[in-house]
């Protein structure tokens, strides 16, 4: 038994299935998670001591790679002057004036502590503004563990087949209206029925969670125009794809304004930080200011916020998102060519630093598309991948990610080291 197994079993002794989220246990691909002990750059060292290309970065956060000098200065820094204080503190103030530079869509935020917080906070708002009960999310799409959110979620819901998690009560679960991805008839025919009771519609205006899948132009902009004929509140939740996919995340590269966008992930640098910012009007219906309740002890931990400063400013490096990009798109265009010449039924697609990998003939459009690809090839794959050195996300219903700290050589030898698992796949 190695170390990395004894950890696992160790692990499962107090806490549940071993893992601290369900998609860290390797239920969908089989096997023993690994258990990393650090990670530089575009590595990470599990247990065992095997050095892996890290392409999930803690799902999205590690953007500028592991351990980056400036951001460890700064959480070092900040921790020497108290880790938490519960009351209002300058860095706070220079993250909530970063974001609104960064997304002109948003007038006033407020920073909460992680991604499920952020859209808990904005579907509240969203209904305390509009007075109306229902939401409209798309399936597929996930937005966190809150209830009204768990209704045919992604992730790590749809990874182990439970879309719609057991607890949520059937009264809360039929308040969220469920919609084809990609579906211009399907939103036009909800708003006919209901639109008088719908708040609002929560998006990943790209998706990640049911692996990538890239929008319509048409589609995204059928939202915008819905919400604003029947005064429903659009809510971009960005939280993957926020300074990800492009500087100004979906908003910027689509050139469509959500009257919300929540945010995570990029914006901790890998501590805990979320977000829920947008039109004055109707942030300023949250608490103290207004009647819609929301509150955190640790909302705008200022340890964390300076972890995420120190990330964004990296970010805003002439040519850093045209280099990420890049590097995000040699991988997939390398991975498809290998799997070509291999004869694998196999196709990759990439968005700014985030890609998605599919063993299917053609790039899913749509959650019945993704749920068509070969899983079981994925999960072949992912192995060979995995024994070789290279960590991809332990799903076939994920997105994975780059860093720019990936360099050339980490891509070459992650598509030399793809050029065999096909052939095994
Ligand atoms: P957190 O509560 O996990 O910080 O954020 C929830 C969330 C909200 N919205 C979007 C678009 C998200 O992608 C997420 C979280 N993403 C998953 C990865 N697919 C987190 C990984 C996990 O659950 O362990």
């Amino acid at each position: 038994m190695t170390r990395n197994d004894e950890l696992f079993e160790r692990a499962q002794r107090t806490i549940p299935a071993g893992v601290n989220s369900p998609v860290r246990a390797f239920r969908s691909v089989g096997g023993t998670p690994r258990f990393f002990t650090r990670g530089e750059g575009p590595y990470a060292w599990d247990a065992d001591g095997r050095r892996l290309i890290d392409y999930v970065g803690s799902w999205g956060p590690a953007i500028v790679g592991h351990a980056h000098p400036d951001v460890v200065r700064a959480v070092q820094d900040a921790a020497t002057r108290g880790l938490s204080f519960g009351a209002p503190t300058e860095v706070e103030i220079e993250m909530a004036e970063t974001l609104v530079r960064r997304l002109p869509s948003i007038e006033l935020v407020r920073l909460v502590s992680s991604g499920t917080e952020a859209t808990m906070s904005a579907l509240r708002l969203a209904r305390g503004f509009t007075g109306r009960p229902k939401i409209v999310k798309f399936e597929g799409c996930y937005h966190g563990h809150g209830d009204s959110l768990l209704v045919k979620a992604g992730s790590g819901a749809l990874t182990f087949g439970q879309p719609s998690s057991a607890g949520v009560p059937p009264e809360i679960a039929n308040l969220t209206v469920v919609l084809p991805y990609n579906d211009v008839d399907a939103l036009e025919a909800a708003f006919r029925a209901e639109a008088h009771a719908i708040a609002g519609i929560i998006v990943e205006p790209i998706a990640g969670n049911m692996n990538l899948v890239v929008p319509s132009r048409e589609w995204l902009s059928a939202l915008r125009t819905t919400c604003d004929r029947h005064g429903a509140v659009l809510i971009f939740d960005e939280v993957m794809t926020g300074f990800r996919v492009h500087p100004r995340g979906v908003q910027g590269l689509y050139g469509i304004t959500p009257d919300l966008t929540t945010l995570g992930k990029v914006i901790g640098g890998g501590m805990p930080v979320g977000a829920f910012g947008g039109r004055r009007d109707i942030m300023q219906k949250i608490a103290p200011l207004g009647p819609v309740y929301q509150a955190g002890t640790l909302s705008g931990n200022p340890v964390a916020v300076a972890a995420g400063l120190a990330t964004l400013a990296l970010t805003e490096a002439p040519g850093f998102y045209d280099r990420l990009a890049a590097k995000t798109r040699a991988l997939t265009d390398g991975l498809a060519a290998a799997a070509k010449r291999a004869g694998v039924s196999f196709c990759a697609n990439a968005v700014g630093g985030m890609f998605g990998l599919y063993f299917a003939d053609r790039v899913p459009a749509s959650y019945a598309e993704v749920m068509a690809c070969d899983k079981e090839r994925f999960n072949r794959f992912f192995h060979a991948m995995l024994d070789a050195g290279v960590y991809f996300a332990p799903s076939a219903y994920e997105a994975g990610f780059v860093s720019a700290a990936h360099g050339d050589d980490d891509i070459a030898e992650t598509i030399r080291k793809a050029e065999r698992a096909f052939a095994g796949a």
